[in-house]
């Protein structure tokens, strides 16, 4: 591990958590020092059994620890404390792997319980960010000290833009999930089924399941048009034509979100050709891409070159004018082109115009787009166009002027292919943007 750009990338948190603290306290914040808290763990419902547990997106940012009941206390000016809490508690490992690398930049304290932290906070006005208000008023402070909204609007929206520790991380997660994606590819094509598949990318990776940064989507044929399919069917599937995989790794918290669509020979031409189309469409876009560029341009660039598509596989009748007015595009993609990404799969600030909080909604022509922010050089987002059958949107246009323009019987013989995605994890750079993703096919 390199251990410098992780001193680089925490004195840049540094200044980060420093102008958070001045632009908050300029209107009226009146902090001092920021508590950072992983979170807590859960149990089900009247269970003893814990919820897989995920730490806190913030306080990923500093230490790559994902455990419950950990803090990073921030004061301007000196080191920042890492308490780590290790209860003495038989049932489970508790042991907590500390290297160097990152160690180093902490000073750590250790605690067996959550109740020892108060003695140990400086006696300044505290900040808490984290999902437990209740611990937070046991340790004194405020309403108001908790999770003050002007300061995670700041820090949601510094997350976006990345150190090169964190494109490290990135890199290195998109390195390992197409090790995976290898795996699934030859799986699919000897005749694995979903479950098969899925277990596959696993150990190609060398994770669990838990470990993933979120669920993997593996679907085949008519599936693969369910835009969050959750099952893994365990069925014969040797004579299934199409794969659509989504499913990334993660590193030290930072997660990869790789999409691939694969047919074998005897798919439907029209959807081989349809999907040649779409991973040149994509690379296309990753072109475009550019600081000062607005994300929603890209999407409706997305869409226009989707509405061509469907015309040239006569897929859709009539002019590219009547198809734009009537949103047919977004009947065959009715998600955003991307979202940011980083230490969550949808990562925070996707929406917001400015640090202070301002946010800036996307066009009403595409709700579900959950980036609409300005690029700028370093940021991390995906780049996944889709071109889906799904029946559930597309037959309710049987009989309206939208439906008029959709050629039916094509469209019934490729229902049965179920759809298409690719998507790739990009950044930002002044020159050609940086396609974290393809580097390692
Ligand atoms: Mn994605």
């Amino acid at each position: 591990m390199n251990a410098s750009n992780f001193s680089k990338h925490i004195a840049r948190l540094t200044q980060i958590y420093s102008t958070a603290l001045d632009q908050c306290n300029a209107e009226g914040g009146g902090f001092d020092a920021i508590l950072l808290h992983s979170g807590s763990e859960h149990h089900y419902f009247a269970d003893d059994r814990g919820i897989p547990f995920q730490a806190f997106g913030h306080f990923c940012h500093w230490l790559p620890v994902n455990r419950p009941n950990q803090f990073v206390l921030f004061c301007p000016g000196q080191k920042s404390v890492y308490f780590q809490v290790v209860p003495n508690d038989f049932w489970y490992d508790q042991s907590i792997d500390m290297e160097d690398w990152w160690a180093e930049q902490f000073n750590v304290i250790r605690l067996s319980s959550v109740a020892e932290l108060g003695q140990h906070l400086p006696g300044k006005v505290i900040a808490y960010l984290g999902a437990q208000p209740e611990l937070a008023k046991s340790l004194g402070l405020e309403l108001s000290q908790i999770n003050p909204g002007r300061l995670t609007a700041y820090l949601d929206f510094c997350r976006a833009v990345k150190s090169d520790y964190e494109l490290d991380q990135l890199r290195e997660a998109n390195r390992i999930a197409l090790q995976g994606h290898a795996a699934a590819r030859q799986c699919f094509i000897e005749g694995g089924n979903e479950y098969e598949i899925h277990l596959a990318f696993l150990r190609a990776c060398d994770i669990l399941e838990n470990e993933s940064p979120y669920t993997n989507i593996v679907a085949l044929d008519e599936k693969s048009a369910i835009l969050h399919y959750q099952f893994k069917r365990r069925e014969p599937a040797e004579a299934a034509q199409v794969l659509l995989i989504d499913a990334g790794c993660r590193l030290h918290g930072y997660g990869s979100d790789i999409t691939r669509t694969h047919t074998k020979d005897e798919a439907h031409p029209v959807f081989r050709s349809l999907l040649s189309s779409m991973e040149r469409l994509e690379q296309d876009l990753v072109t475009q891409i550019k600081p000062g560029m607005a994300y929603q341009e890209l999407h409706d660039s997305a869409l226009d070159r989707i509405t061509s598509l469907l015309i040239e596989h006569d897929i859709c009748k009539g002019s590219k004018d009547d198809l734009q007015e009537q949103q047919l595009a977004q009947l065959f993609m009715p998600h955003g082109v991307g979202h940011l990404l980083g230490i969550q799969v949808h990562d925070v600030g996707g929406h917001q115009k400015d640090s202070a909080g301002n946010s800036s909604p996307p066009s009403k022509h595409s709700p579900a787009l959950r980036n609409t922010r300005i690029m700028e050089e370093n940021m991390v987002f995906t780049v996944e166009p889709g071109l889906y059958f799904i029946p559930l949107l597309l037959e309710q246009e049987r009989n309206t002027a939208r439906g008029r323009l959709i050629n039916w019987s094509l469209v019934d013989e490729l229902y049965p292919c179920g759809g298409i995605r690719v998507e790739d994890n990009v950044r930002v750079r002044r020159s050609a943007a940086e396609n974290l993703t393809r580097q390692f096919e």
